[in-house]
């Protein structure tokens, strides 16, 4: 238990005071991420329990297992009683087995083991990429076909490809198929793919199964590739002049330990090797109720779901998991400091654990900084009063929490945007390098056949794919007991006694019942998507509510039958609601590596359980389609979609009325502060 006088600090914050800067240390929350020191103690307390004796250990998955949500909703009320238990998650191989393995590190001991032999497998490590990809450069064979090719060894570098399923009723050894890419004057070596030769590589036993090199195709030349300031020659174009955001007084908001304030709004953030952000007991302070109200109770990207859409031997099987195979928070990289986030940034570090349990530190994993990027969040001027102009302006200015994630060859930017007004924007940005295929054309005028990209550059196909992110949201908008509501937009026609008019629209409401009522494909027509609480209504009588903003409408357009489509089936919908459940939190599968689809969202929501009126996690599919051009070679500049949600009847009226202006920062020759 905490001491008295941290206790009386939390109860403090949790009994929802208004006072928001406190300058207490950490304090304990039952969220936080693993700290260095208890992932360490994982590693003692798993290799002391020996799981599978006679086999080396490796660890694949070491996180937080959150205790349930009714014993952290009880805690809040009452932080100094009840100590929420602490827990960590673990997968492990050893033997060719994955065993799932719960670690109480109050009691430093395993509390539960047991094998998984279900299908699929748990997320790779970076250890046994690393060694796949040099078991090629000692195979003779390998090192052959590049001596044919009239390559350079040392000029290349190979990398190790999930291969995803494709019905086999068996499924398949724990393999990467090892691809590789040419130097040789640049570092951009995504844009120098050695086409035609793959490695078939068992990580469980670190040994190449298959070998082929089945065609001879130029490999794109090093000129043009170079994407590096120091690599760049005249001209240029013309510089930007010295540009910075100024907070003299500092920041308006405060961290401690992993809990953000910030004006009104509270949350937790914590780092997962898996998800990557991790937003959790998300509220915002109420001025006229005088009280902080609940909106998110934990929200997190749950996949990312990219499939290639090239046929070709080296491509098909491209269809990766970005979460479940690779780890978009273990591929999250180190912010830089005025380049990644502006200069009122503060950063904060994220842990993970190696392969061999051992813990590492991603340095600068987020930052979180104060947006004022010229935007107003509201005004009026109004001259219709005679001898009179009113003009009323504010600013806007938000909070950001950023990161990204360097998941081979791309880089996603993800941003939690949260508002004074209530609103939570989601963005995340592509930038990075494209997955290109070597071909023989030089120019579009040769291509007869399907090559299934665009030509970038000469010998350069950029390759059609898709990106799915799907974000877990669990929204407890005034309490967990929540309904989704579909309001349809719908065209009626006028019969002309009534109005000059011949047709208006009018909103049709349906609350989903079951899952099935809440599964959309958006685009086709105009709706209004709500979460609300059917248990809280405003004054006037409105139940109270979020509102989904969705972004573009991109869903899969892959025949549902296509084995890629059966495991990635979350993207055929942009909505979904479920009921909430602790264990259903991966969208593409707790074992996604070559997963069968049996384990997802899709079939999760086959039970078509009740939603009306319960606690629900509502689901939701940011996708791209991406048809390469030029601009996107030789890296592309970044491509940002998101959505929002955004109160609806949450708040009694404008819940940024009252908000005052940043204080006026007089505007002064900075030059003396500028680096030289
Ligand atoms: C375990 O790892 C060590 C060191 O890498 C190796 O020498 C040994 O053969 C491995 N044992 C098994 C059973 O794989
Ligand atoms: C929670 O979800 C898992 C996986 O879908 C399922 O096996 C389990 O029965 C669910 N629990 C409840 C209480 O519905
Ligand atoms: C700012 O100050 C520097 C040196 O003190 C001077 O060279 C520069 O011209 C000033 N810039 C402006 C815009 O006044
Ligand atoms: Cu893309």
């Amino acid at each position: 238990m905490a001491n008295a006088s941290s206790c009386r600090i939390l109860i403090f914050f949790f009994l929802l005071s208004n006072t928001l800067f406190l300058t207490s240390t950490h304090q304990y929350h039952p969220l936080d991420p693993l700290t260095p020191s208890e992932l360490s103690r994982v590693r003692t307390i798993v290799k002391g329990s020996n799981p599978s004796p006679g086999f080396n250990l490796t660890f694949h998955y070491v996180g937080l297992d959150e205790p349930d949500k009714q014993t952290i909703l009880s805690w809040i009320l009452d932080p100094c009683t009840k100590k929420p238990p602490r827990r960590a998650l673990v997968n492990t191989r050893a033997g060719k087995k994955t065993r799932e393995i719960v670690v109480d590190l109050s009691k430093n001991s395993v509390i539960s083991n047991r094998v998984y032999d279900g299908d699929g497998y748990p997320m790779l490590t970076f250890e046994e990429q690393i060694a796949a990809n040099k078991l090629a450069m000692s195979y003779a064979p390998f090192t052959a076909s590049i001596s044919k090719r009239g390559l350079k060894l040392e000029e290349v570098v190979c990398e190790s490809f999930t291969i995803g399923w494709y019905g086999e009723k068996m499924g398949n050894n724990r393999v990467v198929r090892v691809m590789c890419y040419y130097l040789d004057g640049t570092v951009n070596l995504y844009m120098r793919p050695i086409e035609g030769i793959t490695l078939t590589v068992d990580l469980d036993t670190m040994k190449i199964m298959k070998y082929y090199d089945r065609l001879m195709v130029p490999v794109p030349k090093a000129e043009g590739t170079e994407y590096r300031g120091s690599e760049q020659k005249p001209p240029f174009v013309q510089s930007l002049k010295a540009i910075t955001v100024l907070q003299p007084e500092g920041p308006s908001f405060s961290i401690d330990g992993n809990t953000v304030r910030w004006v009104n709004w509270v949350f937790h953030l914590g780092f997962d090797m898996r998800a990557g952000q991790v937003i959790s007991l998300a509220s915002i302070y109420d001025l006229d109720k005088d009280e902080y109200r609940r909106v998110l109770y934990r929200a997190y990207i749950s996949e990312l779901f990219v499939p290639y859409m090239d046929l070709t031997e080296e491509w098909y099987y491209r269809t990766f998991f970005d979460a479940g195979e690779y780890g978009f928070g273990l591929c999250a990289v180190p912010l830089e400091p005025l380049r990644d986030c502006p200069a009122n940034a503060v950063f904060m570090d994220g842990y993970f654990t190696g392969q061999d349990g051992t813990p590492g530190t991603i340095p600068n994993v987020f930052c979180i900084f104060e947006r004022h990027a010229g935007d107003v969040i509201w005004r009026h001027t109004e001259s219709g009063i005679p001898g009179r102009v009113v003009r009323e302006v504010r600013p806007e200015v938000s909070l950001v929490v950023r990161m990204v994630s360097a998941v081979g060859n791309y880089d996603y930017i993800v941003d939690w945007e949260f508002k004074q007004s209530g609103t939570i924007k989601f963005t995340v940005g592509l930038t990075g390098l494209l997955e290109v295929r070597g071909s023989i054309y030089t120019h579009t005028d040769q291509i007869q056949e399907e090559v299934y990209g665009t030509l970038l550059a000469e010998n350069t196909m950029g390759a059609h794919h898709d990106h799915f992110l799907i974000y877990h949201l669990d929204l407890d908008v005034d309490g967990d007991a929540n309904s989704f509501v579909k309001s349809t937009l719908q065209t009626t026609r006028v019969s002309n006694t009534i109005s000059p008019r011949k047709s208006y629209w009018t909103v049709v409401r349906e609350t989903a019942k079951t899952e099935s009522n809440a599964r959309i494909q958006l685009g086709s027509k105009p709706a209004e998507l709500l979460v609300v609480n059917p248990n809280k209504k405003t004054k006037v009588g409105n139940p109270v509510g979020y509102r989904l903003i969705p972004g573009s409408a991109a869903g899969s357009i892959l025949s549902d039958d296509d084995y890629a489509q059966i495991r990635g089936a979350f993207s055929k919908y942009h909505v979904w609601v479920t009921p909430y459940n602790k264990s259903e939190k991966w969208a593409g599968g707790l074992y996604a590596d070559q997963s069968q689809g049996d384990d997802n969202l899709a079939i999760w929501s086959l039970r078509n359980r009740e939603i009306e009126n319960k606690d629900i996690v509502l689901w939701y599919t940011l996708g791209f389609h991406h048809v390469p051009c030029q601009e996107d070679f030789p890296l592309m500049p970044t491509l940002s979609g998101g959505f929002e949600l955004r109160p609806a009847n949450f708040f009694e009226h404008n819940p940024v009325l009252k908000i005052k202006p940043p204080k006026d920062v007089m505007w002064t020759n900075c030059s003396s502060l500028m680096k030289a």
